[in-house]
């Protein structure tokens, strides 16, 4: 059985990602790591660190004390955010993949780092963007996810780590909001509509983006790390994607069940120069050819879904 290290588990991913983990390998072989001790929900579910993970001594401490042969790596510094202090979204994107990666060569491990539609930019194909094109981001997000990408496949290379990834869309969710990235909106308009019945968009209409919902990714995440090696020709990282929607169409989605849900626009120049530098859809046919990717929400299941949930939570 995996003994797994889940670095980054306070986030929008890690924190739904680790009791996913823990309901399918066992929870005494997921160790969640958080920086700070403002989790007691993840610190009282099982095996936890406080990890700062830039340190390398520190990660491969821990990673030795529970004997770790996985490492899922959720640590980034999101779009948004990365724009307003781009030496520290690259100390911290690139700082942890890398130790992430050096410790996994040393025990012979294996890691999975996500990238992201953010790892294209504006001379990439942006309808039907195929899985190997041209990637010339135009954020210190899409550079750091560009790099890692490549930075996990030249490890994998010269020293055999299993180091694998996908290119994540926005993903929505409904435990744990997103921070700073530029499709956080596609989360925050479900919690408006049923607060206050009205949201304001930082993005203007018409901007279509990839996205996923949390089960989906989580899915997705365990899939690929379970699929057989000799049949993965790429790794690092994949397309994937379950839908893509602009702010107008996740509106009129919302308002089947919310008819009286207004939209309206307060455009952030930053998050609109970000969101029209990536793809409106991507290609995920590697991603179902080599190991079997399938979505299962589209934009209809996964909005019953989400005001579902968070009525339940009233
Ligand atoms: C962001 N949610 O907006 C993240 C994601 C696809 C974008 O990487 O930065």
């Amino acid at each position: 059985m995996k003994n797994i290290l889940v670095i980054g588990a306070a986030g929008q991913i890690g924190s739904e990602l680790v009791p996913y983990l823990r309901n399918i390998y066992g929870e005494s072989h997921v160790v969640a790591t958080l920086h700070s001790t403002k989790n007691p929900d993840l610190m009282n579910a099982g095996p936890f660190e406080i990890l700062d993970a830039t340190d390398a001594n520190a990660l491969a401490a821990v990673v030795r004390k529970y004997n770790i042969d996985t490492i899922f790596n959720l640590v980034a510094v999101l779009s948004a955010k990365g724009e307003a202090d781009p030496y520290l979204s690259w100390r911290i994107n690139m700082g942890v993949h890398f130790n992430a990666l050096e410790i996994a060569r040393e025990i012979k491990g294996a890691v999975f780092t996500p990238s992201s539609i953010g790892a294209f930019g504006p001379t990439t194909p942006l309808d039907n963007t195929p899985q190997d094109t041209i990637m010339r981001p135009t954020t210190i997000y899409g550079v750091s996810k560009v790099a890692s990408e490549l930075l996990a496949d030249y490890y994998h290379l010269r020293f055999g780590v299993d180091a694998r990834g996908l290119r994540y869309p926005g993903i929505i969710s409904y435990v744990t909001l997103p921070g700073g990235g530029t499709t956080d909106y596609a989360v925050e308009i479900y919690y408006k509509a049923l607060e206050e019945g009205k949201y304001t968009c930082n993005l203007p209409a018409g901007t279509y983006l990839d996205m996923m919902y949390m089960p989906d990714a989580l899915r997705a995440a365990v899939e690929l790390m379970e699929a057989d090696p000799s049949k993965l020709i790429h790794r690092n990282c994949f397309n994937v994607t379950a839908m893509s929607f602009d702010p107008e169409t996740i509106a009129a989605e919302i308002r089947k069940h919310i008819p009286d849900f207004a939209l309206d626009y307060n455009v952030d120049p930053v998050k609109k120069a970000i969101a029209d530098s990536w793809p409106n859809y991507m290609d995920d046919s590697a991603a179902t050819k080599e190991w079997g990717w399938k979505p299962e929400y589209n934009l209809e299941a996964m909005t019953a879904d989400m005001l579902e949930k968070l009525r339940a939570r009233k």
